[in-house]
Formats: C-alpha cells, structure tokens, sequence
C-alpha cells in the first residue's frame, strides 16, 4: 500500500500542472547518461551532506573495466558552519579543498570538479542547483532559493558539476533514470534523464499520516524543521535512534521498563543514535551492547530490559528498512513498466551508513523489496567510493556527452540548410525551370521541363469506364475507373496491387511489359471484362518526352528501374506491342501520363485551384500548369500546359555541390545512375535511408555510436529502408521502441545510441521537406509571376509514401513554401487516390476532345 502510495507521489512530482504542490519533488538532475566505460580523466569531488565532508580525487581509466583511483580526505562539518550563514559554509568548503589540493600536489592542475550536495536542489541544467530546504542537522543562513554552484564558484572561482547517489545514511533519498517523455518540468521527449526524488517529503503532504506513531509526531516536533521530510524522519538514521529513544521514555514511565526509573540520560534529545541501535541489534554481542549502552545512560537495566530494548531497536529498524522497500518497489516498478518488461533484472547503486554499517537493515531492505516487486530481480551494489566518486562519474559522463554532441553537430552541421541557402536554392531552382522552358536551353537543362500535351483540368463533364495502369511508385496497380457526369458526378474506382520484382524491374524491356500485361490480363480476368475494349491511362512515373498525349519516350529510368531497351523508346508502342504479343485482348492506349500529372488531376476534380502536382515517395518530382507562351518547344501560345518539370534531375550540372555532403556522394556512387538525379538523392524515400546508413557508419567510425563497432547488418546497403526514418521519428516514441526498430536491423544499440540515430533521421528527413520545400517555392512563385499577381491562391495536389507516412516531412516542406513564397497562400491536398484516377481523367479528357475534333 506504501508503494502505492509512493507511485502517486511519483506522478504527482512529475506532472507539470501537480509538481509545484507535490511533496515528492521528483526534481530532474539534467544527468541523462550512465557511464559506458568510455570516460577517463582526472576529477576532483566534494562530497557534502553525509555525516562527513569528503574530498576526492578521482582517476578514471579508459580502459573498458570503469576502473578508477580515489584519494580522499574527510573533514569535519563543525556545527557553527552547519548553522553559520552562506559565505562561511562556502569558504569553509574552499579551504578544505584547498588544503586538499595542497596536500595532493595538485595546485597546478585545473580539474573538473564533481559537487555532492545532498539536499533538495532544483535544476534547469547540470550545473547549477538551487536549494529549495535544508535538511538533516544543516541550517546555514542566507542559501536557501540561491544556486549552491554559483555560491561553490565565487568561494573556488573554478568550475563544478553536481551528482546525486543513493544514500541511506544521515538521509535517505533515491533517484533513478527515468525517460524524458514523462518528465513534464523539461524540454524534450527524447532519451532518459536521472530524477532525484527527494522521497525524504513523502507524507508531508499527509499521505503517511496513518502511519505515522505518536513517537514520529513527537520526534518531528523537536526536529529542526518539523512538518517536513516525514518519511525521512521515519527511516534515516539520524532519527532512527531518536525513535527509539522516545519509545523507551514512554515504555519507561509507564513502568514497562527500568522499573519506570527514567534518567536524564533518557530525558535527553538525540541521546540514543543509529551506531547504538545498530550495536543493540548486532547478531552475537548484541544484548551485551545494550547492557553497556544502556547502563551508559544510567538505566541499570534487567536482562528483560535489554531484551525489550533490542526488541524496540528491531521495530525501528526493520520499520525503515520496509517502508525503504516500499517506495524503492514503486521506483522499480515505473523502471519496469517504463521499460515495457514483464521481468527486468537491475541493479540498485547503493550508499549510506545505515545500509553498510547496520547489522541487519540491508538483508531486511533485500527480503522485503524481493517480496513486492517479484517481477524484478534486484542487485545491490554497494557504492565504492561514496557519492563522490559518483560525482567525478557524472562530471566524466557530462564530459563525454559534451564531447560527444559536439562531433554529432559537426557530422550533422553538413545537413542543416539555413535560410540563405534555401532562398539560394529557390532561386537556383528557379533558373532550371526557365533553362527547361527555353527553346535554346531546353537540351542541355537538367531539369527537363517535359511538355505532357494536358491541357486542362477536369471540368466534370468527363464520363465512362476507364483502364489505369499505375507503374513507378512503391506498387505498381491496374484500375478499372468508372466516372459519371452531371448531378450524379463521381468517380468509382475498383484496383488491384501487383508486384515488380528486381528482375523484372532490372531485366529486359520485353520481360517487364510481358510482366504488365500479363498483369493487366489478371485484372481483366478477376473484373470479368476482358472482353471490353475499354480506353486506358498509362501512369508511368519516369522522364518521358512526350511529342502528344498518347506518347511517351523514355528519356532514362530513375528510381530501382533499369529494364534494357526502353531508354529512347516509346513505352506507349512498347505496352502496345506486349499486348499484341499475349494476343488474348485488345485495348486503346489514349493518355500516358507522370504521376505528378495524375495526382494534379485527381486533385483538381475536387479543387479547380489544383495546378500543381506533387509527388514525394520514392522517387520525387512536380508538374504544374505553365502558359504555353512560355513553353518554347510546343507551338501555340494560348492556354496552357502541364509541365512534368522532372525536377529530380536538379543539380546534376553541379549547381548544388556545395550542398551536397559526403554521404551525399556516398549513396550516389553505390546507386544504379551514379551523377544522376541529384536532387532526388537527397530528398525521396528510395535514398534517405540509404544516406543515415552512411552517417551511422561515420559515427561509429567516430565511436560515437554502436562503442564504435560496424555490425554486419550496419554495412549491408539498402538495410536502413525509408520507412524506419518514419517510425523512429514518430513523436513521443519511447526509447525502448526506438531500440526496438534498431534491433529489428540487428543493430544493438544503447539508449544514448537511439537518441543518437533519432537526432540523425530527423536531420536528414528534415533537409530533404526543406529542399522539396524551396523547390516547390520557386514553382509557385512562377506561377504567381506568370499570374501578374501581388498574391496567388493555388492548390498543390500530393501523394507519395513520404509526403503521406513520414510525421514531419509534409508539415516542414509546408512551413519552408510559406517562408519562400510569402506572397503564395498554398494550400496541400493529399490525394487519396493516387494518380490512376488522374491518368482516367486524363483518359476521358482525351477521348472527349477526341470526339469533339472527330465531329
Ligand atoms: C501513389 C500514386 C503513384 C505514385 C506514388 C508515388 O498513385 O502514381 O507513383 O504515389 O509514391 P511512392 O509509392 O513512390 O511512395
Ligand atoms: C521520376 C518521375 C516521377 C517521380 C515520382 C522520379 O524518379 O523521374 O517521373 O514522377 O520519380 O515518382
């Protein structure tokens, strides 16, 4: 029940609207790293709180086993520096560690110090930490609300860290790692940070109340702060022995003991302390020391005496002990369900002069922690070297990490696109659509600007039942389409999903048309109308250079695609022919289409404003309506054109170099069309896993990840698909599934690992919305220009597996049009039904103007 009760304190501490009135302050330490045996280095810690002031001097060793070489000094803490006022506790503290660094040789040396501060202290970053009380038997005046470092760094004048360990001695405290997404009071979701709990306030809010004795009421009245750290006062040791104390009093002058005698020994506070209850309840000499303790106090006690002192004493103690366990149990049943385990096996770091001096508190806290939380198997180790050596670690781990973000910003520094070079961008884009226009230009532009002979879009009066092929994004699809007009207008659309194996995608042109008709003759089958012979769209999402509506000449294959003999050919003749050569049906070929064109169009049957078509999946590219003035290779300057501007293409004149790193280069050499398309190589799905894989393999070259070993799987091209970058960006995923995603891969990883590998998709996956985002600004700018207008209102229809699956791609390509094209209200329509819709609009638009050119 104490447990249950321990947990909702936790909740409370942690939850941004309840932690300003909660009594268990769950206070974040900003340490969010345990040690990897990595660190290294000279330290120097304070250790201040505990019954003694000890001073460190702390070696680490890179060497794999964490081992490390203490040297210490303990110093009094003198009652008029635990009650004196701020300066004096400060300078007392510099003196000793100046003597301390005197006696070691070690004035000369600038070491990163380790500061031990054990009591309740807010933080907004690891270094600083400003007291909110005092406890224990320290009352200095003039500290409380003021950050201890800065006090610590005025007195030093150098530089410090703070760390909190498990102690259960004078105090009693315990902190543990819990994951960022459930700590309200800091910034971020990512990754794990330590909370001290400062469990010493549980009950100050009335919560233990019905468990509190008479004794712990009495005792927390003559304590130095009463009302506060009741838990604390009911199972630390600096109270222990004052309980037992009260206890006595009362069993004595209610004649239950010492024949009611009372002594002043016994009348006086703070007479009895942990070492007697400790030396009371030793195994063998036990009863012998409460005969010497107790006559020590002029109590004269009887063998009955003694044996109910000790039984008093085993009460106290095993009291504290339990509800030690209690709250220790809620910790470990938060770590185990924020872990998602049934079973989880641990390790509690543990320190203080209860547990290692009390003879038989430690075995009582392992028994009763074993029986409530069986779920869990606990290891107790004993802290080596005190909290301070914990510091120095801190300082080491907080080291480290420092170390470490700095590498990852530098690796990561080539992927950020600040705001000048997106407007560059824009306008480098800009540039190749106007190449692409120009009749002059036209050939040796990168970015093709591919007339598509559409000339409008739907206006509702299309009709009938139409075929669509679907070929070029992640599945290919074959769709029976039927449109009706007029007050009844709507589309119906009935498809099937077929696959494009390597070979065939990688074979010979034949094989891959044999391959698509044979598909299509599948449908025809399964939809019972082989016989009909329906007008077909033909999506076919790659560069085609199209002299009509119903032809298409490859211009080259992108993506995974590289069938021979299609390069150069017309892939309408060549659907023709295969369907000749099957022999089994006949259909009428009317439109050949991009699927940015498709995707425009199945938009603009719902929104006239649709002008553009965009396109992020595997591969990338937009089409957009351009006056046909200003295309320059078709006749004709009245109305328009949809231009498949094939923007992939963009920068494979070397125009964007300098923004293209080495894992840019990378993933290009390994792919089927090295130096080309570019663009599309650092913005779609086909190439974005690819480009983490290469910065993982830098970082763990670095030993910034992985402890620096390349796994099997980490070389293995292709492994890290485009869809992991949108699973592990998912917001608010825990750690634990990030690791989950990553193990998938067979990549072992830590937590720091899979915040590491986070940071890395983000920035990637965020590079690529923004350069899709400022190519997009340069089309709809154009579209604003052409207008003549002061403000363009127009609608981008959207599709691709990136565009529609990744969390934050669309939102931060949305965000970065806005900021490039200020003066363009662009509104996004996601296409729900792909571009196969399009291509039998397209289709009927066709056969209609057909019609109409017959009569
Ligand atoms: C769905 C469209 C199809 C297009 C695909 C692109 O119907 O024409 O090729 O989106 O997205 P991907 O599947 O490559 O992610
Ligand atoms: C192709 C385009 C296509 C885009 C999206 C690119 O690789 O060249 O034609 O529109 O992928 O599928």
């Amino acid at each position: 029940d104490v447990t249950a009760r321990f947990q909702a304190e936790m909740g409370k501490g942690l939850a941004r609207d309840t932690s300003p009135t909660a009594a268990v302050k769950m206070l974040p330490s900003f340490v969010r790293s345990l040690p990897d045996g990595s660190e290294k280095g000279d330290f120097l810690a304070l250790d201040l709180g505990g019954s003694q002031f000890h001073i460190h001097w702390v070696k680490e060793f890179d060497d794999g086993k964490q081992s490390s070489q203490l040297e210490s000094k303990s110093y009094p803490t003198p009652k008029e520096v635990m009650q004196g006022n701020g300066a004096e506790l400060f300078d007392y503290i510099a003196d000793c560690l100046s003597d301390f660094m005197e006696t070691k040789n070690l004035k000369h040396k600038k070491l990163p110090l380790g500061f031990t501060f054990s009591f309740p202290c807010k933080q907004t970053k690891l270094e600083e930490g400003v007291l909110l009380a005092w406890t224990k038997h320290f009352r200095v005046r003039g500290v409380q609300d003021t950050d201890v470092v800065s006090s610590l760094h005025r007195a030093l004048q150098k530089h410090q860290a703070m760390a909190y360990p498990i102690p259960t001695g004078t105090g009693t405290n315990a902190c543990y790692m819990e994951e960022m997404r459930h700590i309200d009071l800091v910034e971020g979701d990512e990754g794990r940070m330590c909370i001290n709990t400062e469990w010493g306030a549980f009950g100050d809010d009335g919560a233990l109340d019905d468990l509190r004795t008479e004794f712990d009421r009495e005792l927390d009245l003559g304590s130095l702060n009463p009302g506060k750290q009741l838990f604390e006062k009911m199972i630390s040791s600096l109270y222990l022995g004052e309980l037992v104390r009260l206890i006595l009093l009362k069993m004595t002058k209610e004649g239950l003991l010492f024949n009611g005698k009372v002594s002043t020994a016994l009348l006086t506070k703070g007479k009895i302390e942990m070492k007697h209850v400790s030396a009371m309840e030793k195994y063998k000499e036990g009863l012998s020391n409460t005969k010497e303790i107790l006559t020590e106090l002029k109590l004269f006690p009887s063998e009955e005496d003694c044996v109910a002192v000790q039984h008093v004493c085993a009460v106290v103690s095993s009291r504290s002990a339990k509800l030690c366990a209690a709250a220790l149990a809620a910790i470990l049943t938060r770590l185990r369900e924020n872990k998602q385990l049934l079973r989880m096996r641990t390790t509690v770091g543990i320190d203080g002069g209860l547990y290692k001096t009390h003879p038989k508190f430690a075995g009582r806290l392992h028994r009763a922690v074993g029986r409530l939380v069986p779920a869990c198997e606990v290891r107790f180790l004993r802290s080596r070297g005190g909290s301070g050596r914990g510091a120095a670690v801190v300082a080491a781990v907080a080291r480290r990490l420092a170390a470490q973000r700095r590498r990852l910003h530098t690796a990561l520094a080539a992927l950020l696109l600040p705001p000048a070079i997106l407007w560059e961008l824009r306008d480098k884009m800009r540039a190749e659509l106007e190449h692409g226009l120009k009749r002059e230009t036209q050939a040796q532009a990168t970015v093709k600007m591919l007339p598509t002979f559409v000339r409008g879009t739907p206006d509702g009066t299309e009709k009938g039942k139409f075929l669509a092929l679907d070929l070029g994004g992640t599945n290919f699809r074959v769709l029976l389409v039927k449109i009706k007009s007029g007050r009844r207008r709507s589309v119906q659309m009935y498809n099937k999903i077929f696959a494009i194996p390597l070979e065939i995608m990688q074979g010979t042109g034949e094989e891959l048309f044999d391959h698509i008709v044979q598909c299509l003759a599948d449908f025809l089958e399964y939809m019972g109308i082989k016989g009909a012979r329906l007008p077909l769209g033909f999506t076919f999402s790659f560069p085609c250079r199209q002299a009509s509506i119903d032809k298409g000449t490859l211009v080259g294959w992108t993506k995974g695609f590289k069938a021979t003999d299609c390069e150069g050919e017309d892939v309408v003749d060549m659907l023709r022919e295969a369907i000749r050569r099957r022999n089994e049906f006949d259909l009428d070929i009317v439109a050949v289409v991009n699927d940015t064109v498709g995707t425009m169009m199945t938009c603009g049957y719902e929104d006239p404003n649709c002008e553009i078509g965009l396109i992020a999946g595997t591969g990338t590219n937009v089409c957009y309506m351009e006056d046909m003035k200003n295309i320059e290779i078709v006749e004709g300057n009245e109305g328009k054109m949809c231009i498949n501007t094939e923007w992939g293409a963009f920068g494979d004149n070397g125009c964007i170099d300098y923004i293209r790193t080495k894992y840019d280069r990378e993933v290009d050499e390994g792919s089927l069309n090295p130096g080309k398309q570019r663009y599309e190589k650092m913005t779609s799905g086909m190439y974005l896993g690819e480009i983490v894989r290469q910065i993982l393999i830098d970082l763990t070259k670095q030993g910034l990840l992985f402890r620096g070993h390349i796994s099997e799987s980490l070389r293995k091209k292709g492994i890290f698909e485009t869809k992991f970058l949108s699973q592990i960006e998912r917001d608010r995923l825990a750690l634990p599934q990030v690791r989950h995603v990553l193990r998938q891969l067979g990549l072992d990883s830590t937590c720091e690992d899979s915040i590491i590998v986070k940071e890395v998709c983000a920035a990637v996956s965020t590079r690529a919305a923004r350069l899709c985002g400022a190519g997009l600004a340069a089309v709809v700018e154009k579209k604003r220009e052409n207008q003549g207008v002061e403000r363009l209102q127009i609608t981008v229809g959207a599709d691709g597996t990136l565009y529609k699956l990744h969390p934050h791609f669309s939102r931060i390509l949305q965000e970065t049009v806005k900021e490039l094209a200020p003066q363009c209200d662009v509104s996004f329509m996601l296409s729900e039904d792909g571009s196969g819709k399009g291509a039998a609009l397209i289709t009927a638009v066709a056969k209609r103007l057909h019609n109409v050119g017959q009569k």
